[in-house]
């Protein structure tokens, strides 16, 4: 029998929230978030910033995936992370600050097995994922036809921060790419926060914006059933993508 999947995505530091989800999709918190029915929980990339946890974000994410009850993904926000782990210069900014500032806030030792903990996750995630014999896939940014199957920096970009094209500036520019995906697999993706999870053609939006004081939501598969849980931060509705479909 075909594993079954709970995907959930830019957590952005909202531990509470994605505590009370895995309450709500029966996962076991006593026995390392294991599920009854051996469901996995798939994180589609973003776990820090923003939100006031993302330490523990990191630590139940951890978990989840040491003991096979999650997969986590990468997305731009964890690659931002990685990179100032590694003591390379970035720009310090969109929630980055936060997550720093709480790991800073930790003892030594503390900050040494929570950095260690992320580098391996960040280290060991696929780029994306295929799931059902390639039926679905799930990437943070979204996908591309021509790039499934690929692990290059093109696609690496796209996974990370979405198509994009060049503007008038030449600076890369998010498009709506959702309206023109030809690709097989359903994708399901995050990224871009949105009011409701969007579906357009094969393509499912879970970033329903928690961290901005929406909601998180999962959607269930197969049973192709959401679940949400309702943000505890103050909305910011100035953050939240309204699109015409
Ligand atoms: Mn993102």
């Amino acid at each position: 029998m075909n594993r079954q999947f709970d995907f959930i995505s830019d957590i952005h530091g909202c531990a509470h929230e994605m505590n009370e989800m895995l309450s709500a999709l029966d996962y076991d918190h006593s026995q390392n978030y294991t599920h009854p029915g051996g469901r996995q929980l798939i994180i589609v990339g973003d776990i820090t910033d923003r939100g006031p946890n993302s330490i523990d974000v990191i630590r139940i994410t951890d978990r989840m995936v040491k003991n096979g009850n999650a997969l986590y993904l990468p997305g731009n926000h964890c690659d931002k992370l990685y990179r100032w782990f590694l003591g390379r210069p970035v720009q310090v900014g969109h929630g980055l600050e936060k997550t720093i500032q709480e790991w800073e806030a930790l003892l030594p030792d503390k900050q040494q097995e929570v950095k260690q903990k992320f580098m391996d996750l960040f280290e060991q995630a696929p780029l994306y994922q295929l799931f059902d014999d390639g039926n679905i896939l799930a990437s943070h940014g979204g996908m591309q036809k021509e790039l499934i199957g690929r692990m290059d920096r093109r696609t690496r970009n796209v996974v990370l921060y979405g198509p994009t094209k060049l503007n008038a500036e030449r600076e890369p520019e998010r498009i709506d790419w959702a309206t023109s995906y030809s690709g097989k697999p359903f994708v399901i993706y995050g990224h871009t926060p949105v009011w409701e999870a969007r579906l357009v053609d094969r393509t499912l939006n879970i970033d329903t914006g928690c961290s901005f004081g929406n909601k998180l939501t999962a959607y269930r598969y197969p049973e192709n059933e959401f679940v949400e849980v309702p943000s505890t931060l103050p909305l910011q509705p100035d953050h939240l993508n309204t699109f015409s479909r």
